[in-house]
């Protein structure tokens, strides 16, 4: 990451955890923090092919697709994301946020769809060697209350939210697994608390990464 020059930002965690949410928070916080042009991104998506294979990987037509493909898929669309807009952003000096990142890779197929750690970590090496987000927000929510926030947005249901609670408990033990391996890396808010503490934990977050970045790059 030496020679990426910009800061990246990942934001995880199951459906409901309030990602989407907390992002005008985050850039809020980039903003007092004087964090010149931050690109905001998702994944799956965040370039045009990949917005489109975000669109058949959502799409519950495609109930037989297999853990395998589904990997598959959501690497190939990583790959050109980093490509086209992740590693030139980070080249420019800028900072790049995306909402998921490889992590949700370990948490939904390794995790959820019983991939294993191994095969995804493979696809990691294979895509992105090397290569990992500087600071990792883990908004951790109780599944059953994550999936009755995203119930009461009152949208349709994508292929991912047809799944049993078993998977996203699966996924969140496998978040979990993640965090407990890199703890330098992740920043782990308690999402379960009312929306305006899960703000102010994310807008603290942000602002000591600011501070301490900013001392780095000045010694
Ligand atoms: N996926 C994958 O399998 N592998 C991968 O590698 C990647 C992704 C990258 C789509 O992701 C799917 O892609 C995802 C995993 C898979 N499927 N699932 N599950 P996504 O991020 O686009 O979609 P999502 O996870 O379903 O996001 P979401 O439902 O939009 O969740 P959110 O962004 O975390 O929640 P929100 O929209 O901010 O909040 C939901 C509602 O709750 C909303 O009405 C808020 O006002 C409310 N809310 C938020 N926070 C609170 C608190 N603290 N209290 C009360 N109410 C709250």
């Amino acid at each position: 990451m030496k020679d990426l020059l910009g800061c990246f930002i990942t934001v995880e965690g199951l459906e409901g955890a309030g990602k989407t949410t907390c992002l005008e928070t985050i850039a809020e916080a980039l903003a007092e923090a004087a964090v010149p042009e931050p690109l905001f991104t998702r994944e799956p998506g965040g370039t045009p092919f990949g917005e489109a294979l975000r669109g058949v990987l959502l799409d519950p037509a495609h109930t037989g697709l297999c853990p395998e493909a589904e990997a598959l898929t959501v690497f190939a669309a990583r790959a050109q994301h980093l490509h086209e807009v992740i590693r030139p952003a980070l080249a420019a000096g800028r900072w790049v946020v995306s909402d998921r990142f490889t992590d949700a890779s370990f948490a939904y197929q390794g995790g959820g769809r019983g991939l294993g750690a191994e095969r995804v970590a493979a696809l990691e090496a294979w895509v992105h060697p090397g290569f990992a987000p500087d600071c990792t927000l883990l908004l951790d929510v109780d599944p059953k209350l994550g999936r009755e926030r995203a119930a009461g947005r009152g949208e349709g249901i994508d292929r991912f939210e047809q799944e049993q609670l078993t998977f996203f408990q699966a996924a969140r033990a496998a978040y979990h697994r993640r965090a407990e391996a890199e703890p330098g890396r992740f920043r782990i808010v308690d999402a379960n608390r009312p929306e305006g503490e899960v703000r102010e934990a994310v807008r603290a977050a942000i602002t000591r990464l600011a501070e301490e970045h900013n001392r780095s790059e000045r010694y």
